[in-house]
Formats: C-alpha cells, structure tokens, sequence
C-alpha cells in the first residue's frame, strides 16, 4: 500500500499523516512538495558558493557561462561539491568515533561510572588486532591503551603511516592497492581539513585530483566507522540475535514512551539503563505498562541490536512519531534529526529534548550531556517524559496498528557464530562453499537512508525481494534496515516468503543449527550505519579465506535512498573497497562529464568499484544480479 500524499510504503507513514493533515501540521513530504520544481543548477552539482564572487552557476545547455567568475569550470565546480560533501560525511562518522574513544580512555580510568567494558573478549581480541598487549593485564589498562591507540588515528602526522584502523580492517591485497593510489588516510581529522583547504577558492582545480582528495576522505570515513563500531561493541556488548518489534505501533498507550533518536549509544545506552531503574515512578504517575524506549534512526538501531528495544521508525517517519499524540519524550544526540521536530512537538504534549552542546534546536528543551553526569542527565530527562505524560491529551492518541516482528543482532561476530554451529573448526568455510557452489550467488548489503525523492522504503522492498528469489544473501545497516524491520522482511517467515530455494535451504541449516528453530531472517540487520564496517569484516573474512582482494568476490552494494552526506561518503568507500555500489537518488554530479565517468567508470578501473545510477527499483535490481554474476564468472565459480 502506497499513501500519495505522503509516499511511503509503510503502512504507518499513511496512518499517521492523515492526522497530520486533519491537525494542518506539515511533514516531511508537504515541505518536499513545497520545494518542487527543485533547483536544475543544484541537481546538476554546477552551482558554486564557495566564494562571495559568486553565487556562480554554469549553463548546462552550453548557451550561457561555462565557467565561474573566478575561472572554474563545471568539472571543478562539481567534483569540489562532491568532495567537500564526503568530507563532511567523514566529519560526522568520526567525530561519532572520537566520542566513543575518547570515552573509553576515560572508562579505561575509571572515571565514568555510568559505562563499563561489557564485552571484554572484544575488547580483547580488538587489542590483540591492533598490537596492544593483553597478557595477564586487567581490563581497564588494556581499554586504555586500545583508546589511545585509536585516537592516534585522528592525531598522526607522518603522512607515510596509514590509520590503524584502516590497514587493520581490510584484505591486505586491497590495502596495498588503496596505498599505492595514495589514498590511504593517515590521520582522519588532517584528510577532512585537507579537502576543506584544497577545495577552498583557488586551489585544487583539476576535477579528478579534487575527487581522489575526497576519495581519500571517504575512506577516513570508514575508518572512523569501523573504530566506532568496535569500540561501541566493547563498551556496550557485540550484537546477537535478538527478537523484537518494529514501527510506530511499538508506542504504546499506557507506557511513558521515550523515543531515542540520533545516532550516539553513549546517550541512548545510559537511557535505557536508567529507565529500567525508574519503572515504579512511571507506574505512580499512572502508565500502568511503566517506560517503554523506542528508537528512532541509527540511535533506535544501535540499542536494538543490542537491547532488543523496539524501533519505532527510520529517517522520513520521525514526524510522524510525535503524531501518534503518545510520545512523551524524543531525546536526541547528534545527525539526521529534522529540525522540524521542535514545531511538531509544540503541537501536542511531546518534550523534545536536545543534549549535545553543538546540537541544539529551536523548540527543544537542552538537557546539556557529558559522559561524567551521565546518569544524572539521564535520570532528568526520564523525569520530563515521566512528567509530559500526565500531560497527555488522550482525545488526540491515535496508536498505530503498524507493527512487525524483526529478528535482529546480526554482527560479524554473531554471523560467524552461528556459522560456527555448522563447522566450529572452520566457521566460514559453509558460507563460502555455498558461495562457491552457487546456493548463494552473491551478498548483497543495502544501507542509506531514506529520501523524499523516492516512495519510503519501497526501493529497498522491491530489490531485496528479487534479489533474495535469485539466492543472494542480504545484509542491511541504517535506515535501510530501518525499512525491512518495519515491513516483516527481517523475519523466518519472509526468508520461506521470498527466499529462492537454495538460500532458503542454507538459511534454514543455519538457523536450526545456531538454535533459533527455523531460517535466519531474509534479511540479516547489521546495525546502523557506523556498522557498515560489520559487512566488510565479514567480506573481508571470505576474501582471506579465499585469498582474493574484495572486488573480486561477488558482492554488491545498494542504497536506494541515499540522502546524507555520509551517505555519500559511506557510498564512496564502498566503490574504493571495490563493490559496484546501486545510489537510486541521482547523485549532484551529473553536470560534469568527467566527474559522471570517473565514478561510473573510471572508479573501475582502479578501484573494481563503481557506481551504477539507477532510480528504478526493478531495473536496479536486475544490474545488481547481472553484476553479481560477471563477478562469478571472473572468479570461475
Ligand atoms: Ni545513515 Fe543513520 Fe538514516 Fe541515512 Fe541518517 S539515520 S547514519 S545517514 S538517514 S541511514
Ligand atoms: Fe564563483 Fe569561483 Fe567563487 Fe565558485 S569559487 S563562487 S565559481 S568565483
């Protein structure tokens, strides 16, 4: 079912924005309406504003100004647009990073008392990964160290030692050939100021070296990731399979609900830790089912895998969860939160709570957080949820009836666990026999967001059902896996739904083995989008195995909805790392010729990655198989 005025695929997205209409309060998709047509210069990539010359803007057609006022043509204009666009992705990925180290240096001191290294044996195995010493020492200095370490990734100055995290996280093969590009970063925060610097006015014109810069970029990008990822694992727990449930039907009428919504588990961890404590505060103030978190993009992904605490919703529908008139609370840390939300909120009872210092918002109450106070923090912000609730107005509830099952926590960890039931001496090896003998044809990972230019979730839906009737195994991270908990497709019964035979037999083994009585979900959910890096651990895992660098193997990437700047960024590495990566948006770079080629193409021949443009679902799918077996014939399989 497709709702037109709000278009999405998902059945709550239709229930609810009829009550945003009947309260004349608009979402997401009225403003996108509202911006229509949207600006040819912008989608071309040919707009320039990197000086106050400008604004300057290139004739497409080729009648007007080919060059800005300063010189620049329209392959310097777009590929300096698209490069200044991945470093800000990589921005946001490892100041994410920086956070958690910088955490776990303190954790390690034992100057954090609401945090503690829950999994050690990941914490070890990430030490010995990285070469600190783990022998008879207690786990605070190793977490120490582990940090420290990890923190010389944003502070190395010798441009011939590569990140740490990067070398450590890749088949060697394709660390030699990124090094011999020279785009191996060495320090994470010098790469994003380096790209800020040479695509400042007057520098770096040549729209190829522009993109490698930010090529360069991109891959501090996935450094910043991967260390999050593991980090966040060691502090937090490494994700197993858990079962829990997904869409807005998760708010609940009787609960004090607190929805978590950003992307930092630092926050939403201390939350859930906090609320589990004040359950008879909540019951006294009259919510007889106590406090019920739900979560809201990659925050809401992060303690599902986790926790198992339900999703409520991705990117495009976080409107919509203040609508349901039952949402006591939003508390939000950093990235993707609409800036809209403090004017939803004021419509009705919801307290919208704000708690990074450098992320505030107009109609937000800010609860400033720092890891020190963090109970504290959280206890207040519990407190205003506990008391928006008695402030309900129940005339205006409307609860969704949208809610599916999700069997969730599909780390590397846990994906080679359950392998490991099958082989324990050799967890992988029935993976990549059934790889080698075609009972699965490739690995498809669809990440990315959701975009107004796209029906929500849809893109997502359609390839992955066909995708998984050709037996190629899926993975998903972010708001794309945001989409199939909400839809019923991370389940057993849409593994039998859809599966082609050969997958669902391998998934079924699988599944039995590892002990959850049927077929692993159709769709594996990794986690959020910091946990991209989980699917190239374990692509990474089958390449040693086999002894083949990454592009080789038959692996694809998919993100129909890609919107953010660390979408472009995640993308970006994605095509370096070497997998033909599907975008479905159409990307602000088609104004240049060069820029278009090198990424289409040229991307190919260097990298074995590339992108393939394609905004229509079927059709996407379609080249994603094609790609998937061009890869099986190459490697002889
Ligand atoms: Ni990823 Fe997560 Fe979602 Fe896109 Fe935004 S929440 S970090 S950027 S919109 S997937
Ligand atoms: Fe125009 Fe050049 Fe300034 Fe860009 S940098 S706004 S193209 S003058």
């Amino acid at each position: 079912s497709s709702c037109t005025s709000c278009n999405s695929c998902d059945p709550a997205a239709a229930e609810l924005c009829t009550v945003a209409a009947a309260a004349d309060i608009p979402t997401v998709w009225d403003r996108h309406a509202t911006q229509q047509p949207q600006c040819g210069f912008g989608s071309l990539g040919v707009c320039c504003r990197i000086c106050w010359k400008g604004p300057c803007r290139i004739d497409p057609f080729g009648k007007g100004p080919q060059r800005g006022i300063c010189g620049a043509d329209r392959d310097t204009i777009v590929a300096r647009n698209l490069s200044r666009m991945m470093a800000a992705g990589a921005a946001g990925h490892s100041e994410h990073g920086r956070h958690i180290a910088l955490a776990m240096q303190r954790v390690g001191r034992n100057e954090l008392p609401a945090y503690r290294i829950r999994d050690e044996a990941k914490l070890t195995a990430v030490a010995n990964r990285l070469g600190v010493a783990t022998e008879g020492r207690a786990i605070g200095p190793i977490a120490y160290d582990v940090a420290t370490l990890t923190l010389e990734d944003y502070r190395n100055q010798d441009h011939h030692q590569a990140c740490n995290w990067i070398t450590s996280s890749l088949p060697k093969k394709r660390v030699d050939k990124l090094r011999a590009l020279d785009v191996l970063p060495h320090n994470i925060d010098a790469t994003v100021a380096q790209i800020m610097a040479r695509t400042s006015v007057g520098c770096d014109a040549d729209p190829t070296n522009v993109v490698l810069g930010g090529i360069k970029g991109a891959l501090a990008d996935f450094t910043g990731m991967c260390l999050a990822t593991e980090l966040s694992d060691a502090m937090f727990g490494t994700p197993q399979p858990v079962v829990t449930t997904a869409n807005l039907g998760v708010i609940r009428k009787d609960s004090v609900n607190i929805a978590v919504n950003g992307h930092n588990p630092l926050l939403s961890e201390v939350i859930c830790d906090v609320a589990r404590t004040m359950q008879d505060k909540a019951r006294a103030a009259g919510a007889r089912d106590g406090i019920n978190i739900v979560g809201i993009c990659c925050s809401g992904n992060e303690v599902m895998l986790r926790h198992g605490v339900p999703l409520a919703t991705n990117y495009l529908s976080q409107e919509l969860a203040i609508l349901t008139g039952a949402l006591d609370a939003m508390v939000v840390d950093v990235q993707c939160i609409m800036p809209s939300l403090g004017e939803v909120a004021e419509c009705f009872h919801t307290r919208l709570v704000t708690t990074m210092d450098e992320n505030k918002m107009p109609g937000a109450t800010h609860v400033s957080f720092h890891e020190e106070h963090a109970e504290e923090t959280a206890r207040t912000i519990v407190d205003m949820a506990i008391g928006a609730f008695t402030l309900r107005d129940p005339k205006r509830i409307r609860i969704s009836s949208a809610v599916s099952k999700a069997v969730v926590g599909f780390s590397a960890e846990a994906v080679i666990g359950a392998l490991a039931k099958i082989d324990p001496d050799d967890p992988l090896k029935p993976l990549v026999d059934n790889i080698v003998n075609g009972n699965i044809r490739g690995i498809a990972l669809f990440a990315g967001c959701n975009n107004t230019q796209s029906t929500q979730d849809g893109g997502f839906q359609t390839i992955a059902k066909r995708l998984a009737k050709n037996n190629v195994l899926l993975l998903a991270t972010g708001c794309g896996a945001g989409a199939f908990a909400k839809l019923g497709l991370m389940t057993p019964e849409a593994t039998d739904a859809y599966a082609g035979d050969t997958l669902k037999a391998v998934l079924t083994a699988v599944g039995e083995a590892a002990g959850l009585g049927g077929p692993l979900p159709m769709v594996l959910h990794m986690g959020s989008c910091v946990d991209n890096s989980r699917a190239v651990a374990v692509a990474t895992a089958i390449a040693d195995r086999l002894g083949v660098d990454l592009h080789e193997l038959p692996l694809v990437a998919s993100a129909p909805e890609a919107m953010s700047e660390k979408a472009v960024a995640i993308g970006t590495w994605s095509v370096c790392l070497g997998l033909p990566t599907h975008i479905g948006t159409v990307p602000q770079v088609t104004g240049s010729t060069v820029v278009t080629n090198l990424l289409t193409r040229g991307a190919a021949d260097l990298f074995g990655g590339y992108f393939i443009v394609e905004p229509n679902p079927e059709a996407a799918a379609d080249t994603l198989l094609g790609a998937i077996e061009e890869r099986r014939e190459a490697l002889g399989i």
